[in-house]
């Protein structure tokens, strides 16, 4: 499928504030700076429809897209990166608290994506996100994102690792070029 048009909808603190809708939805999450805004941008190609930084921690509520393909349109859900230090100890457990419930009750999440940075190893609070997923049955794949920093060797080698240790499917992605979108489009296709 190919991407026709794709718009921000909503930016909600917690499941009950989010729209209702009968669209399949994919929820990207992963440690903070991993890419997981510019991913949208990238896949949508429009470079300020997520709001990204270099900063971690750009990403504070649930930000709901809505995208129309040449096949159904689907949801993408952004959401705050884990292991930002800077926000206190009363926020992180706020937002853990809602995250669970969005990730555990949202009726219309189809997949999490989790996004693994590929210049840095699988990190201990990415294991424990993973084992969270597992544990509560949530369907999940990986994205080893930033795959424009190593080699192709090297990607072939993180998709190896990360596949023993998770379990899952992992797709490449880089948001320097193109090349990468049509894999991760087939994928969610397959998905929906
Ligand atoms: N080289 C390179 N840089 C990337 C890529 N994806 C994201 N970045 C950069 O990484 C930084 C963080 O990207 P974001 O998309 O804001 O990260 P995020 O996962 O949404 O972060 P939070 O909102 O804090 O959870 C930005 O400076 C991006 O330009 C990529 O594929 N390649
Ligand atoms: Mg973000």
């Amino acid at each position: 499928m190919k991407i026709k048009k794709a718009t921000f909808l909503q930016s909600s603190p917690n499941l009950k504030l989010c729209v209702q809708t009968q669209l399949c939805e994919f929820a990207l999450l992963g440690r903070s700076n991993a890419g997981k805004s510019t991913f949208i941008n990238t896949l949508c190609n429009n470079k300020s429809l997520a709001k990204t930084s270099n900063t971690p921690g750009k990403t504070r509520l649930i930000n709901l897209f809505e995208i129309q393909t040449t096949y159904k349109p689907f949801m993408i859900a952004d959401l705050p990166g884990y292991g930002y230090a800077k926000v206190s100890k009363v926020e992180q457990a706020q937002w853990q608290k809602n995250l669970e419930e969005y990730l555990l009750k949202r009726e219309n999440l189809k997949s999490c994506i989790q996004f693994i940075d590929a210049r840095h190893d699988i990190q201990k609070n990415d294991f424990q996100m993973h084992e969270w997923l597992s544990v509560n049955n949530i369907p999940n794949f990986t994205i080893l994102a930033k795959c424009d920093y190593i080699s192709r060797n090297e990607i072939s080698k993180k998709i190896a690792e990360i596949r023993r240790y998770f379990a899952t499917d992992v797709l490449p992605f880089s948001s320097k070029n193109s090349y990468y979108v049509d894999g991760v489009l087939n994928y969610f296709e397959k998905l929906m």
